[in-house]
């Protein structure tokens, strides 16, 4: 299945061959981080040494002084940024290649959609950043960091991403079991602050507790240890509540069927790690999840606190904003100022409250930058290319966009918001053909 990523990733190997030292730029996501750190961790084996430091993309383009950069989880949609680089370049990234990159100097581009593969929901960059690096020696191990990028992305464990998760059981990293794909603690607490499945408990105690009486299982149980038989009763539970929100009914696939250990690493839930490093990003602290993912056990506790305080965030902020979302012809859409975050938020809207329509997170900061967040879901995406939408309407106001079919963003400036949502909701209903 990997031959032709292969082929790309002995090239990369070449290059890599002729340098002692590697500039290595990643996302600050949890497939980012978890990418960056499968890279690093190769080139350590091997006696490469690294410098790597985690961006938000490329919008802004790179400074480079070194004579061999490695961009993990972005790169392929932007051929401009990459072409201008007058060093050796590897990208090792999933995202949809756009345009046409005319390279200064010696190139690799190790990327599903280039190789045969879905890079929209069967391989994440993590697992791209895998093959990889398995071309530069022996990494089977870091299978187990490779599944953290999939989850975090919202990927599908198919195809490839199936693949790599089977070579992680063979080789005895990763430990799959039936059960809920969800994060780790009491029942409770999971129950109360999971965002994926988002359940819509978090301000509603007594209706919690009475779902636990009614599934019969006390609250206070760890949800990792409960048996095969209350892990079912709760999952069909969880599954019904699901389906009674405006919800898109393929989420329920993501969270049921198998939940995955990992043995090698620091957190063995692989949800709860995934969510950990996700916080880390998000909360600016790239480097404790870097380093967790490193097997670095001074980050964990941190990185804990830093995963309960985003996702009490998330929830407030879901609270505070579900009743300002306001309706397009075609899309649902909602601005904040100084919003905690736009990702997380857009993700949950368009899943679980509002998947009829392409949703889209508008959050302007302080200082007039505009990020903006758009989502939806598989359904939705056989027809609305949300990657096309958010470059094509940032383009026509002066700013930059991309990402993925599914789930993209864009840059913008404050002066142009009320533009930029007409023309996303103008893109959107053509592409729906809806008007
Ligand atoms: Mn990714």
């Amino acid at each position: 299945m990997f031959e032709m990523l292969r082929v790309e990733a002995k090239r990369a190997v070449r290059i890599l061959e002729k340098h002692e030292f590697a500039r290595v730029y990643t996302h600050y996501d949890v497939d980012g981080i978890s990418s960056g750190a499968i890279i690093a961790t190769a080139l350590l084996r091997r006696g490469i040494q690294f410098h790597l430091s985690f961006l938000s993309g490329l919008n802004d383009g790179v400074e480079v002084e070194d004579e061999l950069v490695i961009f993990a989880d972005m790169g392929s949609g932007y051929p401009d940024v990459i072409s201008s680089i007058d060093a050796n370049v590897i990208v090792v990234d999933h995202h949809f290649p756009v345009g046409r990159i005319e390279a200064r100097r010696e190139f690799a581009h190790i990327n599903p959609h280039l190789a045969g593969i879905d890079g929209s929901y069967e391989l994440s960059a993590s697992g791209t950043a895998f093959i990889f690096a398995n071309e530069v020696g022996d990494n089977s191990d870091l299978s187990s960091l490779a599944l953290l990028g999939m989850i975090g992305d919202k990927q599908k464990i198919s195809g490839g991403n199936a693949e790599i998760v089977k070579k992680g059981v063979e080789s005895g990293h990763i430990d799959e079991k039936e059960g809920l794909r969800m994060i780790s603690g009491s029942v409770r607490d999971v129950l109360r602050l999971s965002l994926e499945p988002y359940l819509d408990f978090y301000s509603k105690e007594e209706e919690l507790e009475e779902f636990l009486e009614r599934v019969r299982i006390n609250g206070d149980r760890e949800f990792d240890e409960l048996s095969r038989e209350e892990e079912r009763r709760l999952a069909n539970a969880i599954v019904l509540r699901v389906l009674n929100m405006n919800s898109y009914p393929g989420v329920v696939e993501d969270f049921t069927g198998k939940k995955f250990f990992l043995k090698s690493e620091l957190v063995r839930n692989a949800v709860m790690m995934s969510e950990i490093v996700n916080a880390t990003g998000r909360k600016a602290s790239q480097s404790i999840g870097f380093g967790i993912c490193m097997r670095d056990e001074s980050y964990l506790e941190k990185g804990h606190e830093l995963w309960r305080k985003f996702t009490v965030e998330i929830h407030e902020e879901i609270e505070r904003r579900r009743h300002e979302v306001k309706e397009g012809e075609c899309i649902r859409y909602l601005i904040m100022e100084e919003g905690s975050s736009t990702g997380p938020i857009a993700s949950v809207f368009s899943r679980y409250l509002f998947a009829d329509r392409p949703f889209v997170a508008i959050n302007i900061k302080k200082d007039g930058r505009v990020k903006v967040s758009a989502r939806s879901n598989q359904k939705l995406a056989e027809r609305v290319d949300l990657a096309e939408v958010m470059r094509i309407a940032a383009e026509k106001v002066g700013g930059r966009g991309g990402g993925h079919v599914v789930a993209a963003g864009a840059n913008i400036s404050a002066d142009v918001v009320d533009e930029f949502v007409k023309e996303v909701d103008r893109l959107c209903c053509t592409q729906l053909g809806w008007r």
